[in-house]
C-alpha cells in the first residue's frame, strides 16, 4: 500500500518539549519579527531598495495591508504560495504578508523556469504564484501564462506591469483581522539541492526557523547598528536565515536589497549606505576581491571601509582565497556552512585566524547533534572524515510528502543524511572534504545529476547520460554530462552534436545554471565493481582531460 503523504514530520514530542523548556522555541511566529520591530524600531530604516526605503512601521503597515488583499484572492492558513521575486521591497512584504495569514511561501529562485516553477505550484498544490513582470531580462508573466493555461494555479499576482494578471499593488487594502498561528505549522518551504529527480520542498516550521534566525543575529552580533547589505537572492535560505534578511530585521538593523552583487554595483551600496555585513558564495568573494586589487591598481579604490564582515558560504572556500579576504576587503570573514534543510555552521567573530580560514564553522546551537559515520553508519574515529548525519531544534525530520525519499535520506531515529563528506577538528569545528551525494554544486547553485540525466534521457538520440562535476578554478566545480548517443555505433557525423543537446535542454525551460557546461559523447560508461555507473572514473577522465599541460 502506498504511504500517506505527510506535508510535516513531526518533532518527537520528547524532542520538542526540551527544545521548548530550553527556550529554543519560544512559541513566536515569524510575522512577530515585524510586528515587534515596529514597536520597538517604528522610524528606524527597515529596507532600502533603489531609492526607496520603509521604516520598520511602513513595512508592517505594508505587510498587514498586503494580507488583507492577499486573503480576499483565497490566500488563508495553510495555502501554499510560489513566491519569485528579486531582490526588491516587495518581496519582504509579500513574505510577511504571508506568514501573518498563516499561508506558506515556496522559496523560488529568480533563476528557475517554467520546468521548476511548474513543478512547485503542481506538487504543494499552490494557490498563487507571484513574481515580478521583468527582472534580469527574463518577463515571468510568460511562466504565469503558462501556468493559468494548464490551470496550475488559481492566481498569478505581478509585481509591476502586471497585463491581464492581477497587479500585486492593488492588494494593500484596510487590515483585516489576522488570525491566530500555530507556531508548529509550517511557516514556509525552502527547496533542496536535490539529488534524484525534482528538488525536494523542505517544511520549516516558525518554531524552529525563528530559533535558528534568533540565534544566528545572535552568534554574528547584529544590533540596530547593522546595515546588511543583501546579494544573493534573498529567498535562498542563507541570505534570509543566517541571519540574513530576519536576522538584521529581528535585531532591528537595516537591509539594503540589490539585484546585482557585482562589485560596480555592490561596492558604491556599500560606501553610500555604510554597509557593515554581507554574504556571498565563493565566486563572488573571488570577483570582489579580484575588482578591489584592481581598483586599488588603478589608484581608485573602492570605500569598503564601513564593511565589518563578509559571510562566505553555500560552497567551499579554498584556503587560499579565504586567507586573502582581511587583507584585500579590509574586513573579518566568517565562514558558513549550511543547508537549507536545518543545520548552519559558522566560524566565530572572535577565532583565531586559522580557524577561519581552515573550518567551515560549528553549530549554531549547542542541541545541534552531529555524527559522522562510514558507509555502515558506523561512527568513525575522532577526526577521521566520513558523512554527515545531524538533528536537532531547526534540522527537518522529513521532506514535504516524500515519505519515499524521507526513508533514505533520514536515519530511523530521525537523523538527516546531509550527504557531506566532513570532519571534526578537536575543538569541534567542522571541515567540509567533499561530498557523497550525486550533486554538483556550481559555486553554490546545486544541480542534481539526477534530474539532468532525465531531462538528457528525453532526446530521442541519447541512449544514456550520466553527469559528474569538473573542477572549475572560478566556480569550484561546472557540470559535464558524459553522454553515450543512440546509435553510437553510426559515423560521427549521424550523432547528435553538443550544441544540439544544448538546444533541447534550454528549450525544456529549465533553470540557466542547470544546463551542462560540457557535453562528452563516449561509447559505455565505465562501471563500479557492483555495475553501476562509475562516476568517479567518469570526474576523473574530465578532469585530467581539462587539466592544463604541466
Ligand atoms: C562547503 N560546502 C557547503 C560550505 C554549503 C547558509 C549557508 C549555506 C547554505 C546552503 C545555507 C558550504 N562549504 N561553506 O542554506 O543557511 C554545501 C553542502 C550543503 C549544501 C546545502 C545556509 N555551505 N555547502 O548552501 O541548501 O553540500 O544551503 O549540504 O543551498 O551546500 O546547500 P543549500
Amino acid at each position: 500500500m502506498e504511504q500517506p503523504q505527510i506535508e510535516l514530520t513531526p518533532w518527537p514530542e520528547a524532542e520538542a518539549e526540551l527544545y521548548r523548556a530550553a527556550g529554543y522555541w519560544t512559541g513566536d511566529v515569524l510575522g512577530s519579527i515585524l510586528s515587534r520591530g515596529a514597536q520597538a524600531f517604528g522610524d528606524r530604516t527597515a529596507v532600502i531598495a533603489g531609492e526607496r526605503s520603509w521604516t520598520y512601521g511602513d513595512l508592517n503597515a505594508r505587510a498587514d495591508q498586503l494580507a488583507s488583499g492577499l486573503n480576499t484572492l483565497g490566500i488563508t492558513p495553510g495555502s501554499k504560495v510560489v513566491v519569485q521575486l528579486p531582490n526588491i521591497g516587495e518581496f519582504i512584504e509579500v513574505i510577511f504578508a504571508l506568514f501573518r495569514l498563516g499561508a506558506a511561501p515556496i522559496m523560488a529562485l529568480p533563476t528557475h523556469r517554467y520546468a521548476e516553477i511548474s513543478y512547485f505550484c503542481e506538487f504543494a498544490d499552490a494557490v498563487a504564484y507571484i513574481a515580478p513582470a521583468k527582472s534580469g531580462g527574463f518577463d515571468y508573466r510568460d511562466i504565469g501564462k503558462k501556468l493559468k493555461d494548464e490551470g496550475l494555479v488559481r492566481q498569478v499576482i505581478i509585481a509591476g506591469d502586471a497585463g491581464d494578471f492581477v497587479p500585486l499593488d492593488g492588494l494593500y487594502q484596510a487590515p483585516g483581522a489576522a488570525p491566530e498561528i500555530d507556531p508548529s505549522a509550517i511557516a514556509l518551504l525552502q527547496l533542496s539541492g536535490g539529488t534524484t529527480g525534482m528538488s525536494k520542498l523542505i517544511p520549516r516550521t516558525h518554531d524552529d526557523y525563528l530559533y535558528s534566525v534568533r540565534a544566528s543575529a545572535e552568534i554574528c552580533g547584529l544590533s540596530p547598528q547593522t546595515v546588511y547589505l543583501a546579494v544573493l537572492p534573498a529567498a535562498h535560505n542563507f541570505p534570509l536565515s543566517s541571519p540574513g534578511v530576519l536576522g538584521v530585521l529581528y535585531a532591528g538593523g537595516t537591509v539594503v536589497l540589490s539585484e546585482s552583487g557585482a562589485p560596480d554595483i555592490a561596492f558604491p551600496l556599500i560606501a553610500r549606505h555604510r554597509v557593515t555585513m554581507t554574504a556571498m558564495v565563493p565566486p563572488l568573494a573571488l570577483a570582489w576581491m579580484t575588482a578591489c586589487d584592481n581598483l586599488k591598481k588603478s589608484g581608485a579604490p573602492p570605500d569598503l571601509s564601513s564593511l565589518q564582515v563578509l559571510q562566505v558560504g553555500g560552497a567551499k572556500f579554498t584556503e587560499e582565497a579565504a586567507r586573502r579576504v582581511t587583507p584585500v576587503l579590509g574586513c573579518k570573514l566568517q565562514q558558513v556552512f549550511g543547508m537549507a534543510e536545518g543545520l548552519v555552521n559558522y566560524t566565530r567573530l572572535d577565532d583565531d585566524i586559522d580557524t577561519v580560514v581552515t573550518t567551515q564553522g560549528r553549530p549554531i546551537s549547542p542541541a545541534d547533534e552531529v555524527r559522522i559515520v562510514d558507509e555502515d553508519d558506523q561512527p568513525v574515529a575522532p577526526g577521521a572524515t566520513g558523512l554527515l548525519l545531524t538533528r536537532g531544534p531547526y534540522t527537518i525530520r522529513g521532506y514535504f510528502k516524500a515519505a519515499e525519499h524521507n526513508a533514505k535520506s533520514f536515519t530511523a531515529d530521525g537523523f538527516y543524511r546531509t550527504g557531506d563528506v566532513v570532519r571534526l577538528t578537536d575543538a569541534g569545528y567542522l571541515v567540509v572534504e567533499g561530498r557523497a551525494k550525486d550533486q554538483i554544486n556550481r559555486g553554490g547553485e546545486k544541480v542534481a545529476a539526477d534530474e539532468l540525466e532525465n531531462h538528457l534521457l528525453a532526446h530521442p538520440l541519447v541512449h544514456d547520460a550520466a553527469v559528474v562535476a569538473m573542477p572549475d578554478p572560478y566556480l569550484g566545480e561546472r557540470t559535464c554530462a558524459y553522454v553515450i548517443p543512440q546509435n553510437h555505433a553510426a559515423a560521427p557525423e549521424q550523432r547528435p552534436r553538443p550544441q544540439d543537446l544544448l538546444k533541447f535542454l534550454r528549450e525544456r525551460d529549465l533553470a540557466v545554471f542547470k544546463i551542462p557546461d560540457r557535453i562528452e559523447f563516449i561509447d559505455a560508461f565505465p562501471k563500479t565493481r557492483l555495475g553501476k555507473v562509475d562516476k568517479k572514473a567518469l570526474r576523473q577522465m574530465i578532469a585530467e582531460k581539462i587539466a592544463p599541460p604541466t
